[in-house]
């Protein structure tokens, strides 16, 4: 079998889509985030085949289409590039380089962004092939085809994968149902101490995830092309393992659902208890699963931090956009987690479909009531494939498919030309989103208390850090 070079590109933010809401990982903003969707394509790669695998994290050292030639060797066969609607324009412009300095080499697009628009990636004239939903398997069938194994790879899917070179066909993304299938992500593919968190206290840390999809269906989330699967506890603690073999304690979790299953975060909790690890984590949680008794369990298990999706003070809004919680709900969540001597971030959105002015004004009196640790305050961009996005075209309340337009003819720094603005406008979104951050975290009492926890100078400059951040924000100064 001929072995092959793959370069996986986790492209750069410059020039990303302008939606001016949002501070984004990097050093100076909430620290970089390991790319674990290239990680486990990589992992899955050297475990399964001859080939030789790089990923490169341009986020890291801003890698940019304008210099990534310095990264580009000739004797890449295969470069594949992870695309986020974000940075779009960088994926592209970077497959087009890449085409430009290596023309024999197969440049093959993969990510959320291809999901929304398989055809539209395809089209774009430097790119050969794309992969639609789980990257692994189908990944593995692109190097057979391109080793000269023909596409016969034995139990490889079919689809999920599809060339320019054939004629066109329905694309159906590839989802991968035993999870426990895929090896452990390899996190010495990456530089380990680069990876880092300003809400964390140790000075590295790593991001896990245990599930994908999403068994729900909130209106500004595209999440209904991935069926909602998890590992199993065995294979997470495993993973917790191995982080702590390299030196790391301190994890996030990333799964929109961590504790959909009671039963397995019982598991999970009662091995890493046994392991005694010492690894402090956090993972995002729903309003609605918050149970003291799993609380207890966490707790014993290192689990220091629970991230609670609230989104709004407002139930006519919760029940609007799907989320199945109540501000009731909320209250109570946050108030058992507190109890269990849990830190909570919770999050907040503004401009979410159909609300007022005097509802956006209830999420921000809640954020104060329920009064967190952390607080973050968004304002919906409506995403492509989301539900927010697709009810505004269709009520006139966006006038034109600007996704599809950048999709189609990706441009450096896209604004947003609309958000939900039919019940606020952009600037109202903006001062509530303003004022929400000065309220909550401008507090004499809520900085005192920030400052009284302080154990170390590492963690007093992380929240140095993190003011500085939310000061530019409220400047208008946006990290990049
Ligand atoms: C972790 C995460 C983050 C981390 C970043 C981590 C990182 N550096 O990668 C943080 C918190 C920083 C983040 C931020 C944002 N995020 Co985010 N994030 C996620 C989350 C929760 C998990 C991603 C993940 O690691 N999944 C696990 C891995 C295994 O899956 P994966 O990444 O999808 O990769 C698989 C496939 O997509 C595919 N694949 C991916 N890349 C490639 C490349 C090739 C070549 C191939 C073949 C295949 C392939 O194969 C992989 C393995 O199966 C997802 C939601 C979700 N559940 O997926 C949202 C998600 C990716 N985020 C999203 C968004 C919008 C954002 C923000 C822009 C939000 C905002 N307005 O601020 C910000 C800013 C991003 C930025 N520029 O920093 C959207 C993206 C939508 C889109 N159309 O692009 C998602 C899908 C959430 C959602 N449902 O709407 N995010």
């Amino acid at each position: 079998m001929k072995k092959l070079r793959i370069l996986l590109v986790q492209p750069s933010y410059k020039d990303c889509v302008q939606t001016l809401f949002s501070i984004y990982n990097t050093e100076e903003g909430i620290g970089f985030k390991p790319p674990l969707g290239l990680l486990s394509i990589a992992t899955t790669i050297r475990s399964r085949t001859p080939h030789d695998v790089v990923i490169l994290d341009c986020q890291l050292d801003d890698v940019h289409v304008g210099n990534i030639h310095e990264h580009l060797s000739d004797e890449y066969d295969v470069v594949g590039i992870s695309a986020w609607t974000d940075f779009w324009y960088q994926a592209a412009a970077t497959a087009a380089r890449v085409k430009e300095l290596l023309p024999r080499s197969c440049v093959v697009l993969g990510g959320p962004h291809i999901s929304c628009y398989p055809a539209e990636s395809l089209d774009h004239p430097a790119v050969d092939a794309i992969i639609m939903g789980d990257g692994e398997m189908p990944m593995l069938r692109l190097l057979e085809v391109l080793a000269g194994h023909g596409a016969s790879g034995a139990g490889l899917p079919a689809h999920g994968l599809y060339f320019d070179s054939e004629p066109r066909r329905s694309f159906v993304p590839y989802i991968h149902k035993s999870l426990d299938e895929l090896p452990i992500p390899d996190r010495t593919l990456l530089p380990l101490n680069r990876y880092t968190s300003v809400i964390g206290v140790e000075k590295f840390s790593t991001t896990m995830v245990t599930s994908r999809g999403c068994p729900f269906a909130c209106v500004y989330c595209k999440m209904e092309h991935q069926p909602f699967n998890m590992r199993s506890a065995g294979s997470v603690l495993d993973e917790f393992r191995q982080i702590k073999a390299l030196g790391i304690s301190e994890v996030e979790i990333y799964d929109d659902t961590f504790n959909f299953s009671h039963e397995r975060t019982l598991a999970i909790c009662k091995g890493l208890q046994e392991l005694d690890l010492g690894i402090k984590w956090a993972m995002r949680d729903r309003v609605d699963r918050v149970d003291p008794h799993v609380l207890q369990a966490l707790k014993k298990a290192g689990c220091v931090r629970i991230h609670l999706g609230i989104e709004s003070g407002s139930d006519a809004v919760l029940k609007a956009i799907g989320k199945k919680i109540n501000v009731e709900q909320a209250r109570k969540a946050v108030a058992k987690a507190k109890a269990a001597g849990f830190e909570v971030l919770t999050y907040y959105m503004f401009g979410l479909p159909g609300e007022s002015l005097a509802e956006a004004q209830k999420t921000i009196e809640l954020s104060l009531e329920l009064d967190s640790d952390y607080a973050e305050f968004s304002i919906t961009i409506p995403y492509p494939g989301t539900k927010a996005y697709a009810g505004a075209l269709e009520q006139g309340v966006i006038s034109s498919d600007y996704w599809l337009a950048f999709a189609k003819t990706p441009t450096p720094q896209f604004v947003i030309p609309q958000v939900i603005e039919n019940m606020m406008d952009r600037k109202t979104l903006l001062s509530l989103r303003d004022q929400a951050i000065r309220r909550f975290y401008f507090r004499p009492s809520y900085m005192l208390r920030e400052l009284l926890k302080v154990k170390s100078w590492h963690e007093f400059k992380k929240k140095f850090q993190m003011a500085l951040g939310l000061a530019n924000v409220l400047r208008g100064i946006f990290i990049r």
